[in-house]
């Protein structure tokens, strides 16, 4: 997936919105929208590409309930397939302007151009992605986090094609660097770590864990989650994580559960949410220690940005020991802890310590640099160091350790799975009518 989508919007003020030539269209029969083409040896492509329309169009407006594509002067969704201005890949890009006064969004209408080059196979799930960004317009066009526009585009490849899913390649690339956390971009990265990735992309696992912790597994949970952000001026209040906040009732606990689940992908106990999983996908430990060197203390080799996640992994643990883990840091962020045995519900606590009794030899520990108590997405994030001491927690009874480490939140020595992702939905169905008032109240 090449989608220039984030940086056409970088550049739009040189672009000007202006749309590529058109030589010969083709209108569909099922959507407003018409497929142009530049060369008449591309015209057969305007099948696939209305097809893809009419899949997206269902899947992600009909179905999930993202906003419909917001009209332009004819009505009709236009859809180029042009050398101009798509690098071989594809893009989406509107005006930037309020076309509604009265429906409470800044919205717009958008147009997709794409590459003749892409091959036949890979058309539609480029037209899945393109034209989320087209509803991404029409809902919220000011939402200045790169992450959120192309993690839900690709998650959106996987609700249209579920069968073909989203890229492992992506996903290797926001495996690598947790630190960076959800507010970061290839562009951020590329001035940290000074290489290109296809990091915002490859968030897609945060999206379909969202997704089918507060939604339907095939894409109402982001509909929701964009809906959260509509603004209705150019102060862009709601932002993310309100919006995240809003859906899932507290962001830092949702990204909490999510920082365990992640941890898990790539291996034999990868989440069913996952689309495509393989090995290269395991998360990025930034050190592993064996349990010899316990008690410890470890500091990370990049300091990780709120929303951000430093993981360790401790090695040959006894049987039945039980380890302590806090975090000091001179920065005033809350920090959250997790813990986890691959095969295993994860135990978890904010400011506070944690234990946890791993199921099999090892642990994986993460730690989530939760922001300042008022941290704001709008604020450019930066890393905060910290120190994680490990020891060996004094034996006590399992039911006890509970209850201590976490104030009642840890789930470590429950009987099932599943539990886990249970209360987070209550929580949802509880927080709805929540949900919708933060809306109302910020517009
Ligand atoms: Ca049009
Ligand atoms: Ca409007
Ligand atoms: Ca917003
Ligand atoms: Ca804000």
């Amino acid at each position: 997936m090449i989608c220039h989508t984030t940086a056409m919007m970088l550049m739009s003020a040189h672009f000007g919105g202006g749309r590529p030539d058109s030589l010969g269209y083709i209108d569909s029969e099922q959507r407003p929208a018409r497929c142009h083409w530049q060369n008449a040896n591309q015209e057969w492509r305007c099948d696939l590409v209305l097809q893809a329309i009419d899949d997206a169009w269902t899947t992600q407006v009909d179905e999930a309930g993202f906003d419909p594509p917001m009209p332009d002067d004819d009505g009709l969704l236009d859809i180029y397939i042009t050398s101009e201005g798509t690098k071989g890949g594809a893009y989406t890009l509107g005006p930037y302007e309020d076309e509604d006064l009265s429906d409470g969004k800044m919205g717009c209408h958008a147009f997709i151009a794409i590459s003749p080059n892409i091959t036949d196979m890979k058309f539609p799930t480029y037209i899945a992605h393109e034209f989320q960004h087209v509803v991404q317009f029409a809902t919220d066009f000011t939402e200045p986090t790169s992450l959120i526009w192309e993690a839900t585009a690709t998650a959106a490849e996987a609700w249209t094609y579920p069968d073909i899913g989203y890229d492992p390649t992506y996903v290797w690339d926001f495996q690598a660097y947790p630190w960076a956390g959800l507010l970061a971009d290839g562009y951020m990265l590329m001035g940290t770590v000074g290489t290109w990735t296809y990091y915002e992309y490859g968030a897609a696992p945060w999206v379909t864990h969202l997704d089918a912790v507060y939604g339907d597994k095939a894409g109402s949970g982001a509909a929701q989650l964009w809906s959260a952000l509509i603004n209705d001026n150019w102060n862009n209040e709601p932002d993310f994580l309100d919006a995240y906040d809003a859906l899932t009732g507290d962001w830092r606990t949702a990204l909490i559960d999510f920082s365990a689940q992640r941890a898990k992908l790539g291996t034999d106990y990868a989440p069913s949410w996952l689309y495509n999983t393989h090995e290269s996908i395991a998360i990025w430990v930034d050190q592993e220690i064996d349990f010899d060197v316990v008690p410890t203390n470890l500091e990370p080799t990049t300091a990780p940005f709120q929303t951000g996640v430093t993981y360790y992994r401790i090695t040959d643990i006894p049987d039945d020991t039980s380890l302590q883990m806090s975090v000091t840091s001179d920065d005033d962020v809350l920090w959250g802890l997790v813990a986890l045995s691959l095969d295993s519900d994860p135990v978890w606590g904010i400011d506070e310590p944690i234990t946890h009794t791993p199921t099999n030899s090892e642990t994986i520990v993460g730690v989530i640099n939760l922001g300042e108590e008022d941290f704001d997405a709008d604020d450019y994030p930066d890393g905060s160091d910290f120190v994680l001491s490990v020891e060996v927690a004094v034996a006590i009874e399992d039911d006890v350790t509970t209850e201590n480490s976490c104030g009642g939140c840890s789930t470590h020595n429950r009987p099932h799975d599943l539990l886990w992702l249970y209360l987070p939905m209550l929580w949802v169905f509880m927080r709805r009518d929540q949900v919708i008032k933060t809306v109302v109240a910020d517009r």
